[in-house]
């Protein structure tokens, strides 16, 4: 499975392709569709997604509501190109006119100045136009085919937010993902303690007052996931590897963490190590799951459980110190509309690239070619499994 995305924020339309879907999958766009207003929303969100409205558009590789196992090919809309169609026009050559709103002062945290240095672009917008994370819409819509296929599959995933610029709201840590769906329901931060949602959006005002931004964390569940998926055998099979660098390929993230990573580092083996069990029936499992549902690379049939740190939107309406690249002046950095948070979109985005992940780890270890297929491999795999 093998996907790709293009398109620039304020360009025409975001594509993508996605190959190695099974033949037979039916697909909701519905679902598709909620899944691309919930990473609109979100409280700490600005002003660009009033002007969006994402809808996801098929134009190959599903037949009647249902995949042919050919690539599946999207496309979602940017409304605001409207006010963007001479700055942002694909084709038309370069006049005075339509290279207005130039940016040349970077943006400290931002791929502005690095992004610029490499491609040699002297107008900055060449690259925030495609590393901007507006680029997430369309690994959600891409992500919910996957994680419609999970689905299909009994695997059930869910992503939501654990804190909010160092204010945790999330003391139970919970596996279940039905908990956890009807928890993140209830408010407009996709976090499972309601009860901080108040102080959360006092902190998010205040940041947003003063021309600031704030970051958080993000985790995301996955369970009934097959024990064995990924191996141990090379690095480069490792899947909690793989699903390591697919959260850190997502905009603005800086840290990862599987299980309970770092926490694990501070405490002695006995009380790390998830001791095994076995019942008649189902078969080995484990006490506990401070390991994340992954030994030696693989998953061991316990929940998987993966974290994202994300930083500060870099984006600040009281800019930092910058440069510059053409008067080399020191001045303060450009500022672009942006959003006080974008911690809830973020959650959507990290569940997708884990769903795509957990799809891909899925179709390479089983035959993908058509669903009917795959069921019965997987059935036949989960009862050799409980019988080990
Ligand atoms: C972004 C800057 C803002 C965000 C954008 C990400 O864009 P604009 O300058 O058009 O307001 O709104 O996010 C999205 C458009 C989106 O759909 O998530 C950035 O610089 O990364």
């Amino acid at each position: 499975m093998y996907y790709l995305t293009a398109g620039e924020s304020h360009g025409p339309e975001l594509s993508g392709i996605i190959e190695g879907i099974p033949a037979g999958l039916t697909v909701d766009v519905d679902q598709i569709n909620a899944a691309l207003a919930a990473r609109q929303g979100g409280y700490g969100r600005g002003n660009r997604q009033k002007i969006e409205h994402d809808q996801v558009i098929i134009t190959g590789g599903i037949r009647h509501g249902i995949t042919l196992g050919s690539p599946i090919a999207l496309t979602v809309k940017n409304r605001d190109h409207a006010h963007w169609s001479e700055i942002m026009n694909p084709t038309s050559p370069a006049t005075k006119e339509n290279t207005l709103r130039q940016v040349t002062r970077p943006r400290p945290g931002h791929a502005d100045l690095v992004g610029g240095m490499k491609y040699n672009h002297r107008d900055l917008r060449n690259v925030l136009e495609r590393s901007s994370a507006r680029e997430t819409a369309m690994r959600v819509a891409i992500g919910n085919i996957c994680k419609q296929l999970l689905n299909q599959l009994d695997i059930k995933i869910s992503g939501y937010v654990e804190s909010v610029g160092g204010i945790n709201a999330d003391n139970s840590q919970p596996t279940d993902i039905a908990k956890i769906e009807t928890a993140i329901k209830q408010n407009d931060l996709r976090v499972i303690d309601s009860d901080a949602v108040d102080k959360i959006h006092q902190l998010i005002d205040e940041t947003k007052r003063n021309g600031d931004t704030v970051g958080g964390v993000i985790r995301v569940v996955a369970q009934n996931v097959p024990a064995g998926l990924g191996s141990y055998i090379s690095w480069d099979t490792k899947l909690d590897a793989k699903l390591a660098a697919a959260v850190m390929g997502v905009n603005a993230m800086k840290g990862v963490e599987i299980g309970d990573g770092f926490k694990d580092a501070e405490e002695h083996g006995s009380q790390v190590m998830d001791e095994i069990d076995w019942q008649a029936g189902s078969g080995f499992s484990r006490n506990s799951d401070h390991l994340g549902g992954f030994e030696g690379g693989m998953t061991n049939g316990m929940p998987v459980i993966v974290k994202a740190a994300m930083k500060p939107i870099p984006t600040l309406y009281k800019p930092l110190q910058s440069a510059d690249i053409n008067s080399k002046e020191v001045k303060k950095a450009n500022v672009e509309r942006s959003d006080t948070t974008a911690i809830v979109p973020a959650s959507i985005v990290i569940e997708s690239v884990v769903a795509i992940e957990l799809a891909k780890a899925i179709t390479d270890t089983f035959d993908g070619s058509n669903m009917v297929r795959l069921k019965q491999q997987l059935t036949e795999y989960r009862d050799e499994l409980k019988n080990f």
